[in-house]
């Protein structure tokens, strides 16, 4: 791997947009290696939430007067941006949602709910994250169809051949994770996008890990749905994303009732509104989707071509010094990684880790990351968790091997 790239960023002008990371944590300078759980925002994120309440605050959609039109302009400009940014067909195509595990429970409960007929069969893989396998459990209940699951080798890595397999004419629809937040396996989607369409099924992917990552393309995918979260990307919490092909987005029944997702109602009958509309009840997070608008100008700034490389060039120095620790035990190895590590370290419970860690400053995760099945096939309990963003430094990383390897040493 070439470090060219990296050259041309401006970390210290980067760095400057995320004013948390500009603190002492525990009487050490922050490190912050948990942006799988959530990334921090920047300046433009946080400002424009204020901007929002001080200048433009009402409701979207039902008002003529002047804020309603200046508020409804904001959220409908991020609809455009975000359909651009995935290059999806149309912005109807995009709909606001709480997050990726709403946008989930939405096509579980609408497509799932309208299409899985009993022995019907619904496919996710071995990874997935806890909120792509129990709306399905809940759907699969629901309709008596069975969820199969795909499995995945030692390096944590989709078993393509066993997904073949699996795939028949009773499989309705395959919800897979794009990059898992685990094991940090990018999945070969746009092949498994084309498998399942061979037999007439649908599928979801799940991007909340992808897009602050890789560029999106949902056309040249295929998918039929892609699922992501605003505060993955730098964005506000409470705050995501449905794509979805127009013509099925069209056939699926509502998620949820409510005003705005209506045409007409009366007490005998009641007419839906066109997309998005329809899958939009109630008053969304308005500022939270305007702030989204500004993580993704500011992703775009950078690009994710150079976001990407300079994350991998992170995982590849944290991988390297990190296998050079006595008993360091990765999990997931995939030969197509993103900037996810996953590890154990022989003799010491990674709670340990991430609590002595925490002690110098040092943000990790430690646990089964809401990956409890993963867990049960790699046989551990749970492990450490460092996942890099677009601000961390090869420093950091530096820092972080050092800290792990003298308190490593303390506690054996
Ligand atoms: N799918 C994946 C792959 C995820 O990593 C997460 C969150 C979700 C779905 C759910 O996203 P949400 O925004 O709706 O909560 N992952 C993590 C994590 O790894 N640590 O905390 C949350």
């Amino acid at each position: 791997m070439t470090l060219t790239l990296k050259d041309q960023l401006d970390l210290t002008a980067i760095r400057k947009q995320f004013p948390v990371l500009d603190q002492s944590v525990n009487g050490n300078p922050l490190i912050y290696f948990d942006n799988a759980a959530t990334t921090q925002k920047p300046l433009a994120v946080i400002s424009e939430i204020s901007r929002y309440y001080t200048e433009d605050n009402a409701n979207i959609h039902r008002g003529i007067h002047t804020l309603a039109e200046r508020a409804t302009a904001a959220y409908e400009n991020t609809r455009k941006s975000i359909a651009q940014f995935i290059n999806a067909n149309e912005s109807e195509e995009i709909i606001f949602t709480k997050g990726t595990t709403d946008s989930i429970n939405l096509v579980a409960h609408s497509l799932g709910g309208s299409l899985l007929k009993p022995g019907d069969e619904v496919l996710i893989s071995c990874m997935e994250h806890h909120s792509n396998i129990v709306p399905w459990q809940i759907i699969c209940e629901k309709t008596k169809a069975v969820l199969k699951i795909i499995p995945i080798n030692d390096k944590g890595e989709l078993i393509f051949e066993e997904f073949l397999n699996l795939l028949s004419e009773r499989t309705k629809i395959v919800s897979m994770v794009h990059i898992s937040n685990t094991l940090g396996t990018i999945n070969p989607v746009k092949k498994v996008i084309a498998a399942a369409h061979k037999w007439g099924a649908k599928v979801l992917i799940d991007g909340a890990q992808a897009t602050p990552h890789n560029k999106i393309d949902v056309k040249s995918l295929n998918c039929d749905f892609y699922a992501f979260s605003g505060h993955k990307m730098y964005g506000p919490t409470g705050v995501g994303v449905l794509y979805g092909k127009r013509s099925l987005l069209e056939a699926i029944p509502p998620y949820q009732g409510g005003g705005e997702m209506i045409k007409e109602v009366s007490f005998t009958q009641t007419t839906y509104n066109e997309i998005p509309y329809k899958f939009e009840a109630g008053t969304p997070n308005i500022a939270g989707v305007t702030g989204l608008n500004k993580a993704i100008e500011f992703v775009q700034s950078i690009g994710l071509d150079q976001i990407s490389h300079h994350e991998n060039a992170l995982l590849l120095r944290a991988t390297t010094q990190l296998s050079e620790i006595e008993g360091f035990q990765p999990m997931g190895t995939a030969s197509e990684k993103a900037s996810v590590i996953s590890f154990n370290i022989e003799g010491v419970h990674p709670f340990d880790l991430g609590v002595l860690l925490d002690a110098k400053g040092i943000a990790i995760r430690t646990g089964h990351h809401c990956t409890q099945p993963l867990m049960d096939r790699f046989k551990v309990e749970g492990t450490a968790r460092a996942s890099f963003a677009i601000y961390n430094t090869f420093e950091e990383v530096d820092q972080f091997v050092s800290a792990l390897s003298n308190l490593i040493k303390k506690l054996r």
